[in-house]
């Protein structure tokens, strides 16, 4: 029979299937470990986070001074290209926005640069309007130095590879200049809900 009730048709949708992209699954109650390389050492009395490249002037926050701009509590979905996906993690950092807010740029892209030499591009606006931050807390502890402790960048709405862990900056540039994981084929955007994996996707 055809016939349902308002209240079944009108109730939102939020079981987890409908939150998955495609080709992803629930990793649940685990949080896998991705790194490329080994884990580097940070140390907070020399780590500084710069916005340099394409800029008037490069603007630069100690770990005081970062730790003292605006916060924001975020819980989000994020999407691993090797096919996991976490739902409603938890963070709190400082909006991509909060620190933009302090850059006059006419560049239109991003190279994200992290200790340890990872690097990963993406377009400025995907880091501006409430879609990215520094974060430095999962959970409400310090973020793990294997989850990229001290700080990482979270822009969930792409693959989690755009994430840097051990996040030192980012670098203005005119072109979209490829990072690590995009010069070994992956895509340059990457959006999860379009499956662009690998360039061509
Ligand atoms: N600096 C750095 N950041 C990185 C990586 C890395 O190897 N080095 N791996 C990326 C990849 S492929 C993923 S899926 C996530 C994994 O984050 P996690 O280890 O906290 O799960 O970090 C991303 N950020
Ligand atoms: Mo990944």
């Amino acid at each position: 029979m055809s016939l349902i009730s308002r209240g079944f048709a009108g109730r939102a949708r939020t079981t987890s299937s409908d939150r998955l992209p495609p080709g992803q699954y629930d990793a649940g109650g685990s949080f896998p470990v991705l790194t490329a390389g080994p884990t580097p050492r940070v140390d907070i009395g020399t780590w500084d986070f710069t916005v340099q490249g394409q800029v008037d002037e490069v603007a630069r926050w100690s770990w005081q001074q970062f730790r003292a701009l605006p916060r924001e509590d975020v819980t989000t979905d994020i999407h691993c290209v090797t096919s996991w996906s976490k739902l409603d993690t938890r963070w709190q950092g400082v909006s991509l926005d909060t620190i933009l807010g302090h850059v006059e740029t006419a560049a239109e892209y991003v190279t994200v640069f992290s200790d340890g030499g990872y690097t990963t591009n993406l377009p400025l606006e995907d880091l501006t309007g409430g879609r990215a931050w520094v974060v430095d807390t999962y959970d409400e502890e310090p973020l793990a130095a294997e989850h990229g402790g001290p700080a990482r960048l979270l822009v969930p709405h792409l693959y989690f590879w755009k994430s840097a862990k051990w996040v030192r900056g980012l670098a203005l540039t005119s072109t979209d200049e490829p990072g690590f994981w995009e010069t070994f084929g992956y895509h340059s955007y990457g959006d999860p809900w379009r499956s662009q994996r690998y360039a061509g996707d």
